[in-house]
């Protein structure tokens, strides 16, 4: 007996970016079709799966591309601290654009890829969890938390579900020593979004996506309902990084802030 596709139609946006792609190939069986949407080339559609290359800063755009669309994974976006206008346009106006064409679609949920960075000036002695104020340390971080926010609003004012899940380092291994704190393995991702899209009800609620590292700076407390318990940890990884006595000079913000290298990026404010 074949089972029922729990979900019609899954849209993806940022389908052909380093998330991306990992999703691509893992996320179909959620869905009858997945519709795979970026402003970069994303090849040719292979069974089970649609293509719409759009800018998400294009409204009409993107009302069109969620048509038929029950629950969607916003990936899509500037990913890194960049020009106000470039984060403006792809972050700002593209979240706007997708709520809207959410709302108008009559889509149930939505899982947003915020980031660590919407808390990035925390320190790194820390312990930061869902109820406590953002502290962004980018305008991409500014921008995260404008999408957390939007979500906020359109599940008060529409009842349209999110899951705002703040990323950690989400790569194949740690590429450095703070990854061994905010590593998130490809496998424990996945995991977290299948917790975010089939979990019975989620309100709104912000999650962190943390692998279940050694060292820790995120409290998942208030979205222990999801169900999802992280199986991977950057332990395996430690020994890329060994241990050292050079102790960071006093004035190093990148090991004294949770968000390390983005504290020094920007703002990029012409
Ligand atoms: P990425 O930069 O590899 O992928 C982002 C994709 O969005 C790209 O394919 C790009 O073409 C697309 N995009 C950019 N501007 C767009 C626009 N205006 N319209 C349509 N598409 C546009 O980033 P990555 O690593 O795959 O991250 C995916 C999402 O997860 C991003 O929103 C990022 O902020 C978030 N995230 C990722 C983390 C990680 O460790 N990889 C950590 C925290 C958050
Ligand atoms: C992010 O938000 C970025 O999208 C990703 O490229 C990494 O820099 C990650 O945070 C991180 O903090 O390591």
């Amino acid at each position: 007996m074949t089972q029922a596709t729990p979900f019609k139609r899954i849209l993806l946006t940022g389908a052909a970016g380093g998330l991306g792609k990992v999703l691509r190939e893992r996320i179909k069986p959620w869905a009858e079709v997945i519709r795979l949407s970026d402003l970069a080339d994303l090849g040719v559609a292979g069974e089970g799966e649609e293509i719409v290359q759009c800018d998400l800063a294009d409204k009409a755009a993107v009302l069109a591309l969620m048509e038929g669309v029950d629950a969607v994974l916003h990936f899509g976006g500037i990913s890194t601290e960049a020009p106000f206008e470039a984060i403006m346009h792809a972050n700002i106006l593209g979240v706007a654009n997708l709520y809207e064409a959410v709302h108008k679609a009559g889509v149930k949920r939505v899982v947003f890829a915020s980031s660590n960075h919407a808390v990035g000036y925390y320190r790194t002695t820390d312990m930061v969890d869902a109820s406590m104020p953002t502290r962004p340390d980018s305008m991409y971080g500014v921008s995260k938390c404008f999408g957390e926010s939007l979500s906020r609003y359109y599940y008060d004012r529409f009842g349209i579900e999110t899951v705002c899940l703040r990323i950690g380092s989400s790569f194949p291994e740690p590429l450095n020593r703070r990854m061994l704190t905010t590593y998130f393995s490809y496998d424990d991702l996945v995991e977290s979004l299948r917790c975010c899209l089939f979990a019975p009800r989620v309100g709104h609620t912000i999650a962190f996506g943390v692998s279940d590292n050694d060292s820790a700076w995120w409290d998942n407390k208030h979205a222990a309902f999801l169900g999802f318990r992280a199986r991977d940890s950057a332990r395996q990884f430690a020994g890329k990084f060994p241990d050292s006595a050079d102790f960071p000079a006093a004035d190093d913000i990148t090991a004294t802030y949770q968000g390390g290298k983005f504290l020094l990026d920007g703002p990029q404010y012409q």
